[in-house]
Protein backbone atom coordinates (compact mmCIF):
# COMPACT_ATOMS: atom_id res chain seq x y z
CA UNK A 1 0.00 0.00 0.00
CA UNK A 2 1.71 3.38 -1.17
CA UNK A 3 1.08 6.83 -1.64
CA UNK A 4 -2.76 7.60 -2.73
CA UNK A 5 -3.70 4.68 -0.93
CA UNK A 6 -2.34 5.56 2.48
CA UNK A 7 -3.76 8.90 2.05
CA UNK A 8 -7.11 7.87 1.10
CA UNK A 9 -7.28 4.76 3.67
CA UNK A 10 -6.35 7.33 6.51
CA UNK A 11 -9.10 10.16 5.44
CA UNK A 12 -11.67 6.90 5.58
CA UNK A 13 -10.22 5.55 9.26
CA UNK A 14 -9.00 8.64 10.81
CA UNK A 15 -11.53 11.63 9.72
CA UNK A 16 -8.64 14.56 9.29
CA UNK A 17 -6.76 16.03 6.65
CA UNK A 18 -3.39 14.75 6.95
CA UNK A 19 -0.01 15.90 5.81
CA UNK A 20 1.62 13.25 3.29
CA UNK A 21 5.40 12.46 3.37
CA UNK A 22 7.54 10.34 1.53
CA UNK A 23 11.18 8.88 2.87
CA UNK A 24 12.98 6.89 0.62
CA UNK A 25 15.57 4.30 0.66
CA UNK A 26 19.21 4.43 0.02
CA UNK A 27 21.70 2.24 -1.50
CA UNK A 28 25.32 3.07 -1.45
CA UNK A 29 27.73 3.01 -4.27
CA UNK A 30 30.73 2.65 -1.74
CA UNK A 31 31.84 3.16 1.39
CA UNK A 32 30.69 0.98 3.66
CA UNK A 33 31.28 0.91 7.58
CA UNK A 34 33.42 4.15 7.22
CA UNK A 35 30.96 6.73 8.23
CA UNK A 36 31.10 5.71 12.20
CA UNK A 37 34.91 6.37 11.40
CA UNK A 38 34.42 9.89 10.49
CA UNK A 39 35.09 8.77 6.70
CA UNK A 40 33.78 8.96 3.15
CA UNK A 41 30.81 7.57 2.15
CA UNK A 42 28.91 7.74 -1.62
CA UNK A 43 24.83 6.75 -1.46
CA UNK A 44 21.77 7.96 -2.92
CA UNK A 45 18.53 8.39 -1.75
CA UNK A 46 16.31 5.44 -4.27
CA UNK A 47 12.53 5.49 -5.17
CA UNK A 48 11.29 2.51 -3.13
CA UNK A 49 10.45 3.67 0.45
CA UNK A 50 8.03 4.76 3.08
CA UNK A 51 4.90 6.87 2.58
CA UNK A 52 3.25 8.32 5.86
CA UNK A 53 -0.10 10.09 6.21
CA UNK A 54 0.14 11.61 10.08
CA UNK A 55 -2.44 14.30 11.60
CA UNK A 56 -2.95 15.72 15.30
CA UNK A 57 -5.52 14.45 17.28
CA UNK A 58 -6.68 15.43 20.88
CA UNK A 59 -5.93 13.05 23.50
CA UNK A 60 -2.23 12.80 23.82
CA UNK A 61 -2.16 9.07 22.10
CA UNK A 62 0.33 7.65 19.53
CA UNK A 63 -1.84 5.86 17.39
CA UNK A 64 0.25 4.26 14.53
CA UNK A 65 -1.28 1.67 12.02
CA UNK A 66 0.91 0.01 9.19
CA UNK A 67 0.66 -2.09 6.18
CA UNK A 68 4.29 -2.45 5.47
CA UNK A 69 5.16 -6.21 6.06
CA UNK A 70 1.99 -6.66 8.26
CA UNK A 71 -1.65 -5.06 8.96
CA UNK A 72 -0.41 -4.26 12.73
CA UNK A 73 -1.62 -1.31 15.14
CA UNK A 74 0.05 0.08 18.05
CA UNK A 75 -0.88 3.19 20.70
CA UNK A 76 0.50 4.65 23.37
CA UNK A 77 0.53 7.59 26.02
CA UNK A 78 2.87 10.48 24.88
CA UNK A 79 4.39 10.57 28.43
CA UNK A 80 3.53 7.01 29.89
CA UNK A 81 5.77 4.32 30.62
CA UNK A 82 6.27 2.38 27.52
CA UNK A 83 6.63 -1.46 27.16
CA UNK A 84 8.73 -2.81 24.33
CA UNK A 85 6.37 -3.37 20.62
CA UNK A 86 6.57 -6.74 19.19
CA UNK A 87 7.02 -4.97 15.95
CA UNK A 88 10.58 -3.88 15.21
CA UNK A 89 8.82 -0.06 14.11
CA UNK A 90 7.07 0.30 17.07
CA UNK A 91 10.10 0.36 19.12
CA UNK A 92 11.83 2.89 16.28
CA UNK A 93 8.58 5.44 16.91
CA UNK A 94 8.88 4.62 20.69
CA UNK A 95 12.02 5.92 21.10
CA UNK A 96 11.56 9.11 18.82
CA UNK A 97 8.90 10.36 20.65
CA UNK A 98 11.10 10.01 23.82
CA UNK A 99 13.87 11.71 22.31
CA UNK A 100 11.30 14.11 21.09
CA UNK A 101 10.08 15.06 24.27
CA UNK A 102 13.30 15.00 26.09
CA UNK A 103 14.20 17.23 23.89
CA UNK A 104 11.41 19.44 24.86
CA UNK A 105 9.57 19.37 21.76
CA UNK A 106 5.75 20.61 22.01
CA UNK A 107 4.83 17.16 20.37
CA UNK A 108 1.37 16.41 20.50
CA UNK A 109 -1.08 13.28 20.18
CA UNK A 110 -0.53 11.88 16.56
CA UNK A 111 -2.63 9.02 14.11
CA UNK A 112 -0.31 7.87 11.78
CA UNK A 113 -0.44 5.36 8.72
CA UNK A 114 2.50 4.66 6.70
CA UNK A 115 3.05 1.90 4.49
CA UNK A 116 5.89 1.61 1.44
CA UNK A 117 7.83 -0.73 -0.96
CA UNK A 118 10.89 -0.83 0.50
CA UNK A 119 12.17 -4.76 1.45
CA UNK A 120 12.99 -4.81 5.13
CA UNK A 121 16.31 -5.89 6.48
CA UNK A 122 17.83 -6.00 2.53
CA UNK A 123 20.89 -3.19 3.08
CA UNK A 124 18.49 -0.50 1.99
CA UNK A 125 17.79 1.69 5.31
CA UNK A 126 14.41 0.96 5.87
CA UNK A 127 15.47 1.81 8.97
CA UNK A 128 16.63 5.25 8.38
CA UNK A 129 13.76 5.68 5.91
CA UNK A 130 11.33 5.07 9.44
CA UNK A 131 12.80 7.43 11.59
CA UNK A 132 13.67 10.26 9.33
CA UNK A 133 10.15 10.52 7.96
CA UNK A 134 8.20 9.60 11.46
CA UNK A 135 10.39 12.89 12.47
CA UNK A 136 9.92 14.85 9.59
CA UNK A 137 6.54 14.59 10.11
CA UNK A 138 5.91 14.73 13.43
CA UNK A 139 7.80 17.96 13.61
CA UNK A 140 5.70 19.45 10.54
CA UNK A 141 2.53 18.70 12.40
CA UNK A 142 3.54 20.04 15.20
CA UNK A 143 4.23 23.15 13.35
CA UNK A 144 8.21 23.34 14.56
CA UNK A 145 10.75 24.50 11.69
CA UNK A 146 13.39 21.75 12.37
CA UNK A 147 16.89 21.43 10.42
CA UNK A 148 17.34 18.20 8.26
CA UNK A 149 20.68 17.96 10.38
CA UNK A 150 18.67 17.78 13.50
CA UNK A 151 16.69 15.02 12.33
CA UNK A 152 19.59 12.84 11.08
CA UNK A 153 20.99 13.36 14.77
CA UNK A 154 17.40 12.63 16.46
CA UNK A 155 17.00 9.37 14.48
CA UNK A 156 20.93 8.16 14.86
CA UNK A 157 19.77 8.34 18.86
CA UNK A 158 17.00 6.61 17.88
CA UNK A 159 19.28 3.26 16.33
CA UNK A 160 21.69 4.01 18.77
CA UNK A 161 18.64 3.29 21.72
CA UNK A 162 17.87 0.27 19.79
CA UNK A 163 20.95 -0.86 19.90
CA UNK A 164 22.92 -0.06 17.01
CA UNK A 165 25.74 2.08 17.47
CA UNK A 166 25.49 3.41 13.41
CA UNK A 167 27.33 6.67 11.68
CA UNK A 168 24.81 9.11 9.65
CA UNK A 169 25.33 7.98 6.25
CA UNK A 170 21.88 6.33 5.90
CA UNK A 171 20.29 9.39 7.97
CA UNK A 172 21.79 12.05 5.85
CA UNK A 173 21.42 9.97 2.27
CA UNK A 174 17.63 9.58 2.84
CA UNK A 175 17.13 13.16 4.12
CA UNK A 176 19.10 15.12 1.45
CA UNK A 177 19.43 12.83 -1.61
CA UNK A 178 18.60 14.23 -4.82
CA UNK A 179 17.25 12.49 -7.94
CA UNK A 180 19.51 11.14 -10.74
CA UNK A 181 22.32 11.82 -8.29
CA UNK A 182 24.88 10.19 -6.00
CA UNK A 183 25.51 11.96 -2.52
CA UNK A 184 29.13 12.60 -1.35
CA UNK A 185 29.38 12.88 2.15
CA UNK A 186 32.63 13.21 3.98
CA UNK A 187 31.48 12.25 7.72
CA UNK A 188 34.30 13.90 9.35
CA UNK A 189 32.99 17.54 8.74
CA UNK A 190 29.27 16.32 7.16
CA UNK A 191 30.59 18.30 3.80
CA UNK A 192 28.79 16.92 1.16
CA UNK A 193 28.08 17.39 -2.56
CA UNK A 194 26.07 15.77 -5.46
CA UNK A 195 27.80 13.29 -8.12
CA UNK A 196 25.64 12.46 -11.01
CA UNK A 197 25.88 8.81 -11.33
CA UNK A 198 24.67 8.04 -15.21
CA UNK A 199 26.70 6.22 -17.79
CA UNK A 200 26.15 5.92 -20.84
CA UNK A 201 24.91 2.44 -22.27
CA UNK A 202 25.11 0.97 -18.66
CA UNK A 203 22.46 0.35 -16.23
CA UNK A 204 22.37 0.07 -12.39
CA UNK A 205 20.69 -2.92 -10.69
CA UNK A 206 19.93 -4.63 -7.18
CA UNK A 207 20.11 -7.91 -6.39
CA UNK A 208 18.12 -9.02 -3.16
CA UNK A 209 20.14 -11.89 -1.81
CA UNK A 210 16.82 -12.63 -0.01
CA UNK A 211 18.66 -13.25 3.53
CA UNK A 212 17.14 -11.03 5.56
CA UNK A 213 19.49 -9.38 8.75
CA UNK A 214 18.55 -7.21 11.70
CA UNK A 215 21.81 -5.50 12.23
CA UNK A 216 20.30 -3.82 15.84
CA UNK A 217 20.05 -7.23 16.93
CA UNK A 218 23.33 -8.67 15.77
CA UNK A 219 26.36 -8.00 17.36
CA UNK A 220 28.85 -8.40 14.96
CA UNK A 221 28.15 -4.47 13.54
CA UNK A 222 29.23 -2.79 16.62
CA UNK A 223 32.08 -5.40 17.14
CA UNK A 224 33.19 -3.59 14.00
CA UNK A 225 33.28 -0.35 15.49
CA UNK A 226 34.93 -1.51 18.56
CA UNK A 227 38.03 -2.65 16.48
CA UNK A 228 38.12 -0.06 14.77
CA UNK A 229 38.03 2.39 18.20
CA UNK A 230 40.76 -0.04 19.89
CA UNK A 231 43.09 0.87 16.97
CA UNK A 232 42.43 4.27 17.56
CA UNK A 233 43.26 4.07 21.20
CA UNK A 234 46.45 2.21 20.12
CA UNK A 235 47.61 4.95 17.87
CA UNK A 236 46.91 7.61 20.27
CA UNK A 237 49.57 6.50 22.68
CA UNK A 238 51.91 8.36 20.08
CA UNK A 239 49.74 10.62 18.31
CA UNK A 240 47.27 11.83 21.06
CA UNK A 241 45.44 14.86 18.61
CA UNK A 242 43.87 11.68 16.11
CA UNK A 243 40.23 11.49 17.08
CA UNK A 244 39.18 8.63 14.41
CA UNK A 245 40.49 5.89 11.93
CA UNK A 246 40.08 8.70 9.69
CA UNK A 247 43.40 10.29 10.67
CA UNK A 248 44.79 6.82 10.85
CA UNK A 249 47.34 5.87 8.15
CA UNK A 250 48.46 2.37 6.88
CA UNK A 251 51.83 3.05 8.52
CA UNK A 252 50.08 3.77 11.95
CA UNK A 253 48.17 0.46 11.53
CA UNK A 254 51.29 -1.35 10.70
CA UNK A 255 53.07 0.33 13.73
CA UNK A 256 50.77 -0.80 16.70
CA UNK A 257 50.11 -4.09 14.81
CA UNK A 258 52.64 -5.34 17.36
CA UNK A 259 50.89 -4.51 20.48
CA UNK A 260 46.92 -4.39 19.04
CA UNK A 261 44.58 -7.66 18.45
CA UNK A 262 45.63 -8.87 14.61
CA UNK A 263 41.86 -8.40 13.89
CA UNK A 264 41.62 -5.01 15.00
CA UNK A 265 44.44 -4.29 12.69
CA UNK A 266 42.53 -6.05 9.47
CA UNK A 267 39.57 -3.92 9.95
CA UNK A 268 41.35 -0.69 10.48
CA UNK A 269 43.27 -1.56 6.94
CA UNK A 270 39.99 -2.28 5.47
CA UNK A 271 38.38 1.29 6.95
CA UNK A 272 41.52 3.16 5.55
CA UNK A 273 41.37 1.26 2.03
CA UNK A 274 37.75 1.24 2.10
CA UNK A 275 38.30 5.74 2.24
CA UNK A 276 40.48 5.37 -0.94
CA UNK A 277 38.22 3.77 -3.04
CA UNK A 278 35.71 5.81 -2.48
CA UNK A 279 38.25 8.56 -3.65
CA UNK A 280 38.70 6.02 -6.80
CA UNK A 281 34.76 6.01 -7.55
CA UNK A 282 34.73 9.44 -7.65
CA UNK A 283 37.17 9.53 -10.19
CA UNK A 284 35.79 6.51 -12.21
CA UNK A 285 32.11 8.19 -12.22
CA UNK A 286 33.65 11.69 -12.93
CA UNK A 287 35.65 10.13 -16.18
CA UNK A 288 32.49 8.19 -16.98
CA UNK A 289 34.97 5.07 -16.86
CA UNK A 290 32.50 2.46 -16.26
CA UNK A 291 35.55 -0.08 -16.53
CA UNK A 292 36.98 1.10 -13.52
CA UNK A 293 33.57 1.60 -11.49
CA UNK A 294 33.06 -2.05 -12.17
CA UNK A 295 36.52 -2.83 -10.53
CA UNK A 296 36.22 -1.16 -7.96
CA UNK A 297 32.56 -2.49 -6.83
CA UNK A 298 34.52 -5.82 -6.88
CA UNK A 299 37.36 -4.43 -4.92
CA UNK A 300 35.39 -3.11 -2.19
CA UNK A 301 32.94 -6.58 -2.04
CA UNK A 302 36.00 -8.82 -1.28
CA UNK A 303 37.34 -6.43 1.05
CA UNK A 304 34.37 -6.87 2.94
CA UNK A 305 33.85 -10.34 2.51
CA UNK A 306 38.03 -11.15 3.56
CA UNK A 307 39.12 -8.28 5.70
CA UNK A 308 35.90 -6.81 7.29
CA UNK A 309 34.17 -10.13 7.28
CA UNK A 310 30.73 -9.20 7.22
CA UNK A 311 29.18 -10.85 3.94
CA UNK A 312 27.72 -13.99 3.87
CA UNK A 313 28.27 -17.12 1.14
CA UNK A 314 25.43 -15.92 -0.64
CA UNK A 315 26.48 -12.46 -1.47
CA UNK A 316 29.68 -14.06 -2.65
CA UNK A 317 28.31 -16.31 -4.45
CA UNK A 318 26.33 -13.45 -6.26
CA UNK A 319 29.59 -11.52 -7.13
CA UNK A 320 31.39 -13.92 -7.70
CA UNK A 321 28.39 -14.96 -10.13
CA UNK A 322 28.58 -11.89 -11.96
CA UNK A 323 32.34 -11.96 -12.25
CA UNK A 324 31.76 -15.02 -14.66
CA UNK A 325 29.08 -13.04 -17.19
CA UNK A 326 30.50 -10.60 -19.57
CA UNK A 327 27.24 -8.56 -18.76
CA UNK A 328 28.36 -7.26 -15.77
CA UNK A 329 31.38 -4.63 -14.81
CA UNK A 330 30.83 -5.25 -11.58
CA UNK A 331 28.85 -5.73 -7.75
CA UNK A 332 29.23 -5.46 -4.26
CA UNK A 333 27.07 -6.18 -1.12
CA UNK A 334 25.59 -2.61 0.01
CA UNK A 335 25.16 -1.64 3.59
CA UNK A 336 25.85 -3.16 7.25
CA UNK A 337 26.14 -6.49 6.00
CA UNK A 338 25.25 -9.94 7.12
CA UNK A 339 22.72 -10.42 4.35
CA UNK A 340 20.66 -7.65 1.69
CA UNK A 341 21.29 -6.61 -1.19
CA UNK A 342 23.87 -6.36 -4.33
CA UNK A 343 24.27 -3.10 -6.62
CA UNK A 344 25.26 -4.20 -9.63
CA UNK A 345 26.77 -1.99 -12.67
CA UNK A 346 25.47 -4.27 -16.29
CA UNK A 347 25.46 -3.47 -19.52
CA UNK A 348 22.10 -2.10 -20.89
CA UNK A 349 22.27 -4.22 -23.74
CA UNK A 350 23.15 -7.40 -21.96
CA UNK A 351 20.45 -6.36 -18.92
CA UNK A 352 17.85 -8.74 -19.30
CA UNK A 353 20.13 -12.01 -20.43
CA UNK A 354 22.63 -11.16 -17.02
CA UNK A 355 19.82 -10.64 -14.79
CA UNK A 356 18.01 -13.54 -15.98
CA UNK A 357 21.46 -15.78 -15.79
CA UNK A 358 22.37 -14.01 -12.19
CA UNK A 359 18.96 -15.35 -10.75
CA UNK A 360 18.84 -18.69 -12.46
CA UNK A 361 22.62 -19.72 -11.25
CA UNK A 362 22.13 -18.28 -7.76
CA UNK A 363 19.02 -20.22 -7.24
CA UNK A 364 21.10 -23.10 -8.05
CA UNK A 365 23.98 -22.69 -5.93
CA UNK A 366 21.87 -21.83 -2.95
CA UNK A 367 18.41 -23.06 -3.30
CA UNK A 368 17.17 -19.49 -2.61
CA UNK A 369 15.07 -17.06 -5.16
CA UNK A 370 16.84 -13.87 -5.58
CA UNK A 371 14.80 -10.79 -6.55
CA UNK A 372 16.12 -7.51 -8.99
CA UNK A 373 15.07 -3.88 -9.07
CA UNK A 374 15.92 -1.68 -11.53
CA UNK A 375 17.85 1.31 -9.39
CA UNK A 376 15.97 4.39 -9.92
CA UNK A 377 17.17 7.49 -7.50
CA UNK A 378 14.80 9.96 -5.67
CA UNK A 379 14.59 12.78 -3.86
CA UNK A 380 15.07 12.78 -0.19
CA UNK A 381 12.58 13.53 2.13
CA UNK A 382 9.97 15.17 0.89
CA UNK A 383 6.12 16.24 1.28
CA UNK A 384 3.85 14.25 -1.43
CA UNK A 385 0.65 15.83 -2.87
C1 LIG B 1 24.37 0.53 8.37
C2 LIG B 1 24.57 1.73 9.30
F1 LIG B 1 23.36 2.18 9.76
C3 LIG B 1 25.34 2.87 8.63
O1 LIG B 1 25.61 3.89 9.57
C4 LIG B 1 26.62 2.37 7.98
O2 LIG B 1 27.62 2.14 8.93
C5 LIG B 1 26.34 1.12 7.14
O3 LIG B 1 25.65 0.13 7.87
C6 LIG B 1 27.63 0.50 6.64
O4 LIG B 1 28.27 1.34 5.77
O5 LIG B 1 23.52 0.84 7.31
Amino acid sequence: MIDKTIASYFIENYGNDPILIKAPGRINLIGEHTDYNEGLVLPASIEKGIYFAVSNNNDDTIRIETFLTQPEKIEFKLNGNHEKFESFWGNYFKAIIEILVAKNYPIKGIDCVFGGDIPIGSGLSSSAALCCGFIYAVTKISGQDILREEIALIAQEAEHKIGLNCGLMDQYAVLFGKKGNAFFLDCKDLSHNYIPINLEGFSWVLVNSNIKHNLAVDSEYNKRRISCENIVKKVQKYRPEITSLRDVTLEDVKKVSNVADATDCKRAKYVIEENDRVRKMIKALTNGDAQEVGNVLRQGHWAMSTQYEITTSELDALVKIGENLDGVLGSRMMGGGFGGCTINLMLTEKLDASIKSMLKQYKEQTGIDAEYYHLAIDDGVKVFE
